[in-house]
């Protein structure tokens, strides 16, 4: 079994090296697969208000290849832009991220309506290079940029009661062609239990490999849970509740037998309809073994201690 570290701000030997210069290297490393990137990136001033070059290197969890930047921005699932892998990249390049507001409600001291500069602070942006593993078995290495959901979600001063977290992406089937079509219950929806949510790994990302977040990618903010299948990182957020009982998730509420609420990456637990025991990194041809918790079993095992996980699935 693969030992995954997080390494702590203090460990960091890039601390003292600009973003700039990472990438410098990084892009030797890609060969090329930045190519063309500026095309894709969402450009809204709000995004640029957010300064997204001033984020701190920080955490490090996959000493892997990362994902080349034109696969991670070509191969995408986003039901809103289209049910196909490519249909997000050629249909979200209009979606207009501006004066994007997030409403955060339910059991907490202090709701509100946020624009995304209010919501996430620039000061706390790190970059995490994370997994996401799909649930239909493929995966990629992304360099994110984000803010720690629990950074965020303190702030709001979430109470007892609140024993998870719902999350809803946007409706506006205007800007959003794919909700046309009533291929999904919109809108998407997500939810993690309030332990889940405030884990360090749970990230909300705004940007990826040093850029604000490309369209297709879930601009301008979406979830990262890189130890669960990757529907569970929902994209385009709009409103972030705290609620007392577990929220109706999209793929659960969809096909409950195939898709259950926690969705915790397990080679163990095969889908109904195929394997989860190997999968295959985009761009590459040969697959690879899926690790629990898609490696990030030492961070967050304890978390379903004494859960039967193929119960709770
Ligand atoms: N709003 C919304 N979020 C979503 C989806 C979606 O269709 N709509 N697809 C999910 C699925 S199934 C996966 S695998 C990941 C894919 O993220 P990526 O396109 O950035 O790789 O986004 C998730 N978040
Ligand atoms: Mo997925």
């Amino acid at each position: 079994m693969r030992v995954i570290k997080i390494r702590k701000a203090s460990d960091c030997r890039e601390q003292d090296v600009t973003p700039e210069a990472i990438y410098r290297q990084r892009r030797a490393f890609m060969k090329g697969s930045m190519l063309g990137a500026g095309l894709l990136l969402g450009s809204s001033p709000l995004q640029a208000a957010l300064n997204i070059t001033g984020y701190r290197e920080k955490v490090v969890t996959v000493d892997e290849e990362i994902t080349p930047f034109k696969d991670a921005t070509r191969y995408n699932n986003f039901y809103e832009f289209g049910t196909g892998k490519s249909d997000p990249a050629r249909n979200a390049g209009e979606f207009d991220t501006s004066d994007w507001k997030v409403t955060v409600s339910g059991e907490c001291a202090k709701p509100g309506v946020l624009s995304l500069e209010d919501l996430i602070d620039n000061k706390d942006l790190e970059e995490r290079i994370y997994r996401l593993r799909c649930v239909e078995a493929w995966s990629m290495v992304i360099p994110w940029i984000g803010v720690p959901l629990a950074t965020l979600l303190k702030r709001f001063e979430p109470t007892s009661k609140a024993k998870y977290v719902a999350f809803r992406t946007l409706v506006d089937p205007e800007r959003m062609p794919g909700q046309k079509r009533a291929v999904l219950d919109w809108p998407y929806r997500e939810g993690l239990r309030i332990d889940e949510a405030m884990h360090p790994l749970t990230l909300i990302a705004v940007g990826m490999y040093g850029k604000p977040m490309p369209n297709q990618n879930g601009a301008p903010l979406r979830l990262v849970v890189p130890w669960k299948y990757g529907f569970k990182s929902i994209k385009s957020i709009v409103a972030i509740e705290f609620t007392e009982q577990q929220p109706q998730t999209t793929w659960n509420m969809q096909n409950p037998r195939e898709y259950g609420f926690y969705s915790n990456v397990n080679p163990k637990v095969s889908h109904p309809r195929w394997s989860q025991a190997r999968e295959r990194r985009i761009g590459e041809f040969f697959k690879r073994k899926t690790l629990m918790f898609n490696g990030y079993e030492d961070e967050v095992a304890s978390l379903y201690a004494g859960m039967d996980l193929k119960k709770y699935f």
